[in-house]
C-alpha cells in the first residue's frame, strides 16, 4: 500500500521534473521519498499521512519564529483582502525598504527583488555598472542562487548532486566568473594579482551554510574587507541565509565587517517569496531608474510579501533579546549533540553559529569545499533517515544546514537530542 507522499510524488514525476519544484527537495542524495508536507505550526510540520515532525529545515531558513506565527498571518491576511498585486508604488514596500535600512546600518537604499537568485544576480551587475569591471570571484561550495554567472563549483543542490557546474551555461557566462578557496586569502590575493583592475566585486557568504556549515576563520572575513579596499573592488556578502539570522543586522553585525552590497532572501518574506539587494546610496544610484543599471520585476515588492516580511521583521527588531535567546539556545543543543556523538565516538565534524548548524561525517576539520567533500555521505544517509522515521526532520542533504527557531522549545530539543544518543547506540 503506497503512502500518499508516495502516490503525490508518482504523480508529480510525471508532470514536473524531478517530482519537485527545487532539487534540495527530492530526497535524492538519501535514497528516500520526499514527505509531501501539508501544513506546520511553531516548530511542527505535518506530511499528507499525518505524521510529524519536528523541523530543522524551515523552509531552508525562512520561519525563523516558526510556521504560522499569528501576526505575520493576521498581516498577510489583512493585505489580501486589500488586494494582491498591483505593479504600483505601495506604503508597505516604503516600511520594508525603511525597517532593512534601520536595522542594517551599511545599507543606505535597497531593492526589492523575488528570490535570493534575483538579489545576487542583480548586485553582480550593479557591482559590475558601478565599477565598470566584469570579473567576479566566489568560492567554492558558495551557493548564490542559480544565476548563470554563479553556477561555477557552486555548494547546495549542484554539490549534493556532485555537478559543480550546471549544462546548459554557455562558457562566456562563466568567463569572468573567478573562483577562490574559502578560509584561504592567498587565493583571493592571487587572483587579484593575475587580474589587476579587472575584478569589479568578490562576493561570499559570511557564513558558508551551503557546502554544510563553515564557520570563517580568524582574519578571514577582516581580510576580504582589506583585499577589496586596496583593489578598488566591492565587497559583497550574500547574506540571503545569514541576513536577521545571526543578529539583526546578519552576519555583517555578528562579526562586525562592513560589505559594500548586501543580498538579502528567506527571512526577510517571512515565508513569501521575497530577495532584495541594498547598500552604500552612491553604489545603489546607478540602478534604474535613477542610473542606468537594469533591473526590474512584476512582483517585485509584492504587498502580500512584504505584509509578512514586515511582520517577521518587525518581531525580530521589537523582542528583547529574540537573539540571545535564539543563539544561547541553539549553542547549548549543538554543543551537547557534538559531546553525544564525540563520547559515542562517532567520526563526526560539527559546525555551528548562532542557529545554524551541520554534522559532517568526517575526521577532518571542515572549513572549505574541499574538506566538506571529506564526508561520508553514506554515514549521513543512515543518519538522516534514523532521524526522520523518529520525527526529526532535517535537510536531506549533507551539504545544508539545520536551522533553529525562536519556537523550537526546549523539549522538542531535548527530544532530539535523546535520538541522537539512541542514534550513536
Ligand atoms: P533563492 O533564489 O533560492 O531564494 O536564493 C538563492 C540563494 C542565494 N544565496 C544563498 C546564500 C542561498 O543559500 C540561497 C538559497 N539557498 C538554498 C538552500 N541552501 C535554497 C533551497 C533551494 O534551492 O530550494
Amino acid at each position: 500500500m503506497m503512502t500518499k507522499s508516495q502516490t503525490l510524488f508518482e504523480r508529480a514525476k510525471r508532470v514536473i521534473p524531478g517530482g519537485v519544484n527545487s532539487p534540495v527537495r527530492a530526497f535524492g542524495s538519501v535514497g528516500m521519498n520526499p514527505r509531501f508536507i501539508c501544513r506546520g505550526q511553531k516548530d511542527r510540520i505535518f506530511d499528507e499521512d499525518g505524521k510529524e515532525y519536528i523541523d530543522f529545515v524551515g523552509s531552508w531558513g525562512p520561519m525563523i519564529l516558526g510556521h504560522c506565527h499569528p501576526a505575520v498571518t493576521e498581516s498577510v491576511e489583512q493585505a489580501v483582502r486589500e488586494g494582491l498585486s498591483f505593479g504600483a508604488a505601495t506604503r508597505r514596500e516604503v516600511e520594508m525598504a525603511e525597517l532593512i535600512c534601520e536595522m542594517v546600518p551599511s545599507v543606505e537604499m535597497v531593492r526589492m527583488v523575488n528570490s535570493g537568485t534575483e538579489a545576487v544576480m542583480s548586485a553582480i551587475r550593479t557591482a559590475r555598472g558601478y565599477t565598470g569591471r566584469n570579473k567576479i570571484i566566489k568560492f567554492a561550495g558558495c551557493y548564490h542562487g542559480h544565476t548563470d554567472a554563479m553556477l561555477v563549483k557552486a555548494g547546495s543542490g549542484l554539490m549534493t548532486q556532485g555537478i559543480p557546474g550546471s549544462a546548459g551555461v554557455p562558457e562566456g557566462c562563466t568567463r569572468d566568473t573567478l573562483t577562490a578557496i574559502y578560509n584561504d586569502l592567498d587565493s583571493v590575493r592571487e587572483l587579484f594579482a593575475a587580474n589587476p583592475g579587472e575584478i569589479a566585486a568578490l562576493i561570499v557568504e559570511p557564513v558558508g551554510a551551503n557546502m554544510g556549515v563553515v564557520l570563517p576563520e580568524e582574519g578571514f572575513l577582516e581580510g576580504l574587507r582589506g583585499i577589496c579596499d586596496q583593489e578598488g573592488a566591492l565587497l559583497i556578502f550574500d547574506e540571503v541565509i545569514t541576513g536577521f539570522r545571526l543578529a539583526p543586522d546578519g552576519a555583517q553585525g555578528y562579526y562586525q565587517i562592513t560589505p559594500d552590497l548586501t543580498t538579502f532572501g528567506k527571512i526577510i518574506g517571512g515565508g513569501m517569496p521575497v530577495g532584495a539587494y541594498g547598500g552604500r546610496k552612491e553604489i545603489l544610484s546607478v540602478v534604474a531608474p535613477l542610473g542606468n543599471v537594469y533591473q526590474a520585476g512584476t512582483l517585485s515588492g509584492n504587498p502580500v510579501a512584504m505584509a509578512a516580511g514586515l511582520a517577521q521583521l518587525k518581531i525580530l527588531k521589537d523582542t528583547p533579546g529574540f537573539y540571545d535567546d535564539l543563539n544561547r539556545k541553539s549553542d547549548a543543543f549543538f554543543r551537547e549533540m557534538d559531546r553525544i556523538l564525540t563520547d559515542g565516538k562517532v567520526p563526526h565534524c560539527l559546525n555551528h553559529v548562532g542557529s545554524l548548524g551541520c554534522v559532517f561525517f568526517t575526521e577532518q576539520k571542515v572549513r572549505d569545499y574541499t574538506s566538506a567533500q571529506s564526508s561520508d555521505t553514506e554515514a549521513f544517509r543512515s543518519w538522516f533517515s534514523y532521524l526522520l522515521e523518529r520525527g526529526v526532520y532535517t535537510a536531506p542533504s549533507q551539504f545544508e544546514a539545520l536551522f533553529l527557531s525562536g519556537v523550537h522549545s526546549e523539549e522538542d530539543l531535548a527530544k532530539v537530542l535523546q535520538v541522537v544518543r539512541d542514534y550513536v547506540k
